[in-house]
């Protein structure tokens, strides 16, 4: 194409929308490699030519999904490593720079687990929302401190990446209970923690996760358990500092219900084009268009108040949520704008 984007750019942004490459550290990770791929295959003749090809290969990434920050995070990291007078110069800096990103990436979350691991305690049950690596690692940490762990995972309607976190605690041989999430509450009277990750975190210390999560956390406070968030510094929402709200992302319909289903439910077996009669969008208060009198409303992701909270666990320590922006100030320093947004 035109703006010199090389296909397997393209094909990683697809695998993200797709949810083929799903979580936010993962889709962190695939976008930086995705810019060392650019950065390799470029054909550019120029500096200033190759700076534009990483800069369209960034935007296009960006594109994909709008609530984990460390998409955006991953991809202003790489850029600005991006340094040199030649071509050559340029691409082996980015490289560079994008599997540094990739190493740091894997020991921040090593570190996370090690630090959230010692919040559980022998013979403790963990409950699971969604499937989040960095809540894993806590209680993969905790295992290998020979600590014996049972896990209850909820399902996590629609797309059920509960059977994801199901798959990897049966394989790390910790006892699962899977359930359905409107059984959650019941279930809290066996839990010692409710454990999740986050796809960002503000700087009031508010969790945006897997939707879901902020009525499980308010369940929790009422009956007394504890909530743990695993979230690495990448999860840190900068703009959020200056009152920047998160984008929640508002996925198909189609997530929900079948072609056959709505025409079960407003009766008509014509109306297949459930699509082209909504218009996703970030405003919750925006209801999709639609002419038959159904609506179907999909957000993703859902905001737990600090509150709710009790600890943010991240690779630099444990925080208080409130606490989370001492954190913040001290990683970003002051706002910038977005290197590929010029
Ligand atoms: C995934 C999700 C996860 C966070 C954290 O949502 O909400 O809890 O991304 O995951 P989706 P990780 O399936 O819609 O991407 O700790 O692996 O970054």
């Amino acid at each position: 194409p035109e703006s010199g984007v090389v296909p397997a750019v393209e094909s990683t942004a697809d695998d993200i929308t797709a949810m083929r490459i799903r979580g936010a550290a993962a889709i962190a990770d695939a976008a930086a490699t995705a810019l060392a791929t650019q950065a390799e295959r470029s054909t550019a003749d120029s500096p200033a030519a190759f700076e534009q090809e990483l800069r369209a290969a960034a935007a296009t990434l960006y594109e994909t999904r709008p609530t984990a920050v460390s998409l955006p995070n991953a991809l202003r990291y790489v850029l600005r490593g991006m340094d040199g007078d030649t071509v050559a110069a340029l691409r082996s800096s980015t490289i560079t720079r994008a599997e540094r990103f990739t190493r740091d990436l894997a020991q921040a979350q090593d570190r996370l687990g090690e630090i959230g691991s010692h919040r559980l305690q022998d013979g403790d049950t963990v409950l699971t929302h969604c499937h989040s690596t960095d809540a894993l690692a806590c209680v993969e940490a905790a295992l290998e401190a020979g600590k014996e762990l049972e896990a209850i995972v909820k399902e996590t309607r629609p797309r059920k990446q509960g059977h994801i976190t199901a798959r990897q605690l049966r394989e790390w041989d910790v006892p699962v209970t899977l359930i359905a999430d409107n059984a959650a509450r019941r279930y809290l009277d066996r839990t010692d923690h409710v454990l999740v990750g986050a796809d960002s975190i503000a700087a009031d210390g508010s969790v945006i996760n897997k939707i879901g999560t902020s009525g499980l956390a308010v369940n929790a406070r009422e009956r007394g358990v504890p909530v743990m968030v695993a979230a690495q510094t990448i999860k840190l929402h900068p703009d959020t500092m200056t009152g920047h709200t998160v984008e929640i992302e508002m996925r198909s319909e189609r997530e929900l219900l079948s072609d056959e289903e709505r025409a079960a439910i407003i009766g008509d077996a014509t109306d297949g084009d459930a699509d082209a009669k909504t218009k996703p969008t970030g405003d919750v208060d925006q209801a999709p268009v639609t002419d038959s009198g159904l609506t179907v409303e999909n957000p993703a992701f859902d905001v737990t108040p600090p509150r709710y909270v009790d600890a943010i666990v991240t690779e630099r320590g444990q925080f208080p949520p409130e606490s989370i922006v001492t954190l913040m100030r001290e990683l970003f320093g002051e706002p910038t704008d977005d290197p590929w947004e010029s």
